[in-house]
């Protein structure tokens, strides 16, 4: 293969961003073939930039243009994070429809497909990253580029029912199929875009994952993401790991510790997990005083109303849950507006009893698959997750759990505390071998060896 081109809204271009799941794994690619990664700089300009801003590291190149002011909030916070991050999460209610706004998605996804065009040589492949470049294989398309094209979604795929609320629901589905391959986190995300493409435009299942529509052939397939398992158990006995574990050990003393990391984000079910929380020690006092529930949630996207008010909701629950439930000698549940580093959330993983992965919709979820690695073979925690993160198609050996239902998710966490070792062992050597056998490289190879043209 030639090299690979990634276009991703954010990039790794900042070393410290190359922790993630995704960063790594394009970075790790990337690097093995010597590509270009193009994408938003992270600076906001009042004039429309002229070019780009050009560096090098580690043999990879970067590519990367400011946005306009106007450019940011439409594309970026209107467009993106106001109409396609809720609609693809299944909350049309906090959708902000706005054709301007689309208007401007759609030139972003122009202007950046020019940029990335002028550089394109004969040989090399491009894979679009997520739900800012709906539209990037059609602009690239027209700009010229005619080499193998694929876009991978990492957030869920809603059923067509509420894909079709979206006014501009036709261009985008239309333009999407315009990319060779795209891949979906879960086959149940595959087969909502499936059944919109049969039942909106005729769509043809030719078998092998390929899809006939709009006079063209898209391969259109599940390619679950996976996480670089020994990296993160690496991370689990560094000394910054140690350190916050014994930081954290030294406010439980004997509890156990039940542990939550997630951007701080409505799709995650931060008020229905605090929730169920407090119906856990509704259920059983006896668990009074013995468990410690530690989430932390680092603010995201702080400027979106919807974000600011999940704040309060939060602040809210957390004080009420406390004041019901605390004593003078422990706090219920700890609530953490902050984040960590990688390593540091690695120890605390390491040593708390429960993973609680509750989101009420999630493209994968990283977070249960680190929470495995970090585990101690020797005494393993529980992993509780929800049925609907496109995790759960792949780790069916956590306590699956439906988030809405608090009365359920607090007896999940009461089977987790009170689970005998044995099968706590047995479970996770199962989970482990999912994620070992799943993960980045995986997930990687798979997809680039699928992206060659349909036809
Ligand atoms: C999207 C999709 C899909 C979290 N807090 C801190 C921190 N994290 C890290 C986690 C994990 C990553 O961020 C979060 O990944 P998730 O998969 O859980 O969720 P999203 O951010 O919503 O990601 C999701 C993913 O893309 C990949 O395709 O799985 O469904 O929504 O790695 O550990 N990292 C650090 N400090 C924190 O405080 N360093």
């Amino acid at each position: 293969m030639g090299r690979l081109i990634a276009i991703s809204n954010r990039t790794a271009a900042d070393p410290k961003a190359r922790a993630g799941g995704l960063a790594v794994a394009v970075w790790e690619s990337l690097k093995e073939t010597g590509g270009s990664w193009f994408g938003w700089s992270g600076t906001l300009v009042d004039e429309p930039p002229r070019g780009a801003n050009v560096f090098r590291d580690e043999g990879v190149e970067f590519v990367l243009t400011d946005l306009t002011h106007e450019e940011h909030e439409k594309y970026y916070l209107n467009y993106a994070n106001r109409v396609i991050w809720p609609v693809f999460h299944y909350r049309l209610d906090l959708a902000a429809f706005n054709s301007e706004a689309f208007k401007v998605y759609s030139d972003v996804n122009q202007r950046i497909a020019g940029i990335v065009a002028d550089r394109l040589q004969p040989g090399d492949t491009v894979w679009v990253h997520d739900y800012h470049f709906l539209l990037m294989g059609n602009a690239l398309r027209h700009a010229g580029w005619e080499g193998p094209t694929g876009f991978f979604l990492h957030i869920p795929f809603p059923p067509p029912e509420m894909f079709r609320a979206i006014p501009e629901h036709h261009w985008l589905a239309r333009a999407m199929c315009a990319y060779d391959v795209i891949g979906f986190q879960s086959s149940h995300d595959r087969a909502n875009f499936v059944r919109y493409l049969v039942e909106q435009f005729d769509g043809e299942e030719l078998g092998d994952d390929l899809i006939r529509v709009f006079g063209t052939t898209t391969r259109v397939a599940a390619y679950p993401i996976g996480i670089d398992p020994n990296g993160f158990r690496d991370a689990a006995s560094t000394p910054q790991a140690d350190r916050a574990a014994e930081r954290i050990s030294r406010f439980l003393g004997e509890r156990h510790l039940v542990i939550g990391v997630d951007r701080m984000d409505y799709s995650k079910g931060l008020p229905q997990r605090f929730e169920a929380v407090g119906q856990l020690f509704d259920a059983h006092p006896e668990m009074d005083g013995k468990v410690s529930v530690t989430q932390i949630a680092p603010p995201s996207r702080s400027k979106v109303e919807e974000y600011q008010e999940l704040r309060i909701e939060l602040d809210r629950l957390a004080g009420r849950i406390n004041g019901d439930h605390g004593d003078l000698d422990w706090i219920p549940l700890r609530y953490l507006a902050r984040s960590y580093s990688r390593e540091e959330l690695a120890g605390l993983f390491r040593i708390a009893r429960v993973g609680l992965v509750t989101p009420l919709r999630d493209g994968m979820n990283l977070v249960a698959k680190e929470f495995i690695m970090a585990q101690p073979e020797e005494d393993p925690g529980v992993l509780v997750l929800s049925e609907f993160a496109g995790a759960a198609e792949q780790l069916r050996d956590a306590l699956i759990v439906n988030p809405h239902d608090k009365f359920k998710v607090a007896e999940a966490i009461y089977q987790a505390l009170t689970m005998p070792l044995e099968e706590r062992q047995t479970r996770w050597r199962k989970l482990r071998d999912v994620v070992e056998s799943q993960d980045i490289s995986w997930w990687r190879n798979r997809f680039l060896k699928d992206l060659k043209p349909a036809e």
